[in-house]
């Protein structure tokens, strides 16, 4: 594993439970992981259970004890070590977004694909795919259950930029992150509403905005989404903070999508509602384990929605883990991601999303930013 903060630590509880809950096909072993601080990464691998640490990704994808390199660093970072560790002959698990820019992206994409025919798989880590509530929503989508969609309704709101001081730290500089709520939430979002639809979206229009331009400087250390000022220095906020856009689906079905981090007093909201011709669905992050579910077939006076408590053993993912009613959390969703990532390396599947996946997402993220630029003309998403 390459990088060590909010995600290394997600991931890392991924592949040190997955193995344990289910019955895999291959035994992930956590054999190093990497981060230019050596103190701080010989703290992360005794912390997270990595059996030795390094300080150069370079080292790292050519160790021959290793077989696949999961990349947890910022995006500014994932194309060069993605292509190196596909040249090493690894397997590659990227975090999202899959790159900074398009380019990028089909590098890496064209990259994974000349892997795949020596047998190597790169999948980029869209881990809300792996709620058991949402792959429950697939399945039901996919079933027919919806009939044919109407409307796509997309929020993910979060509020950690709400204070001016808080500090300008690495997902709010361009260069480093690529973008701001757009990148950061708005590619989970754009991600869980095609995969949920089973479409790709055509066309969007945009506005984005930038509220707070200046911000003190980081004055020591980040935790998760936590971090501290420094007294004076300032710096320029490059990203954006909000991104709003519609979208249509080939299908007809329109999409309307909203990803900050100003929502006061929202945490971690990411909602979606589809609306089809035969029923409706809705699942809200911050209530995981439920999906609520209308049937518009049954009789008007019986109708209306209910919630379907997600947590049977046929639910997806469930049957490995507790009682009915016991609840999975966030970090379930990383231990599902190396669950399914394992299988697909047992069976030497491409597994999902693949980098052709994250690059049509970075297609559809830089349309919304052509479309913002433009004042929200609309704005078709090149295939
Ligand atoms: C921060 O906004 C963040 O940690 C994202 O980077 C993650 O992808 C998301 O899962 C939670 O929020």
């Amino acid at each position: 594993m390459v990088g060590y903060a909010f995600m290394g630590a997600a991931h890392s509880q991924g592949w040190r439970t997955a193995g344990r809950v289910f019955d895999l096909p291959r035994t992930p072993v956590l054999t190093a992981i990497c981060g230019r601080d050596a103190t701080a990464v010989r703290a992360a691998a005794e912390r997270h259970g990595w059996a030795s640490a390094e300080t150069d990704w370079r080292a790292l994808v050519e160790r021959d004890d290793i077989d696949l390199v999961d990349i947890c660093t910022p995006g500014d970072s994932h194309a060069e070590i993605a292509l190196a560790a596909l040249a090493a002959g690894k397997h590659v698990l990227c975090e999202k977004p899959l790159a900074n820019s398009v380019e990028e992206a089909e590098a890496m994409t064209a990259a994974a694909e000349q892997a795949y025919a020596r047998g190597q798989l790169a999948m980029v880590g869209f881990n809300y795919r792996r709620v058991p509530a949402t792959a429950l929503a697939r399945s039901m989508v996919a079933e027919g259950r919806l009939g044919r969609l109407r409307h796509v309704r997309v929020t993910y709101l979060q509020d950690w930029l709400v204070d001016p001081q808080f500090p300008l730290t690495w997902r709010l500089r361009k260069e480093i992150a690529g973008s701001g709520s757009l990148g950061d939430l708005g590619a989970h979002i754009i991600d869980l509403a095609q995969y949920l639809t089973g479409e790709r979206l055509s066309g969007v229009s945009a506005l984005t905005e930038t509220f707070v331009r200046e911000r003190p400087l980081p004055g020591g250390a980040v935790k998760g989404l936590s971090a501290v000022s420094a007294e004076t220095a300032t710096g320029q906020v490059t990203v954006d903070d909000a991104a709003v856009f519609t979208g249509r689906f080939p299908s007809g079905a329109l999409a309307s999508f909203e990803a900050t981090r100003y929502a006061t007093g929202r945490k971690n909201a990411l909602r979606i509602e589809l609306n089809g011709e035969h029923g409706s669905l809705a699942f809200d992050l911050e209530r995981l384990n439920e999906l609520s579910y209308h049937d518009g077939t049954e009789p008007g006076a019986h109708a209306g929605f209910r919630r379907i408590l997600v947590t049977e053993p046929d639910h997806p993912y469930l049957d490995a883990w507790w009682p009915p009613g016991h609840g999975l959390g966030y970090e379930h969703t990383f231990v599902h991601q190396a669950r399914d990532l394992v299988h697909a390396v047992a069976e030497g599947r491409q597994p999902e999303p693949s980098f052709a996946d994250g690059l049509q997402v970075q297609r559809v993220l830089a349309a919304v930013e052509e479309s913002a630029e433009k004042n929200s003309v609309y704005t078709p998403i090149a295939v």
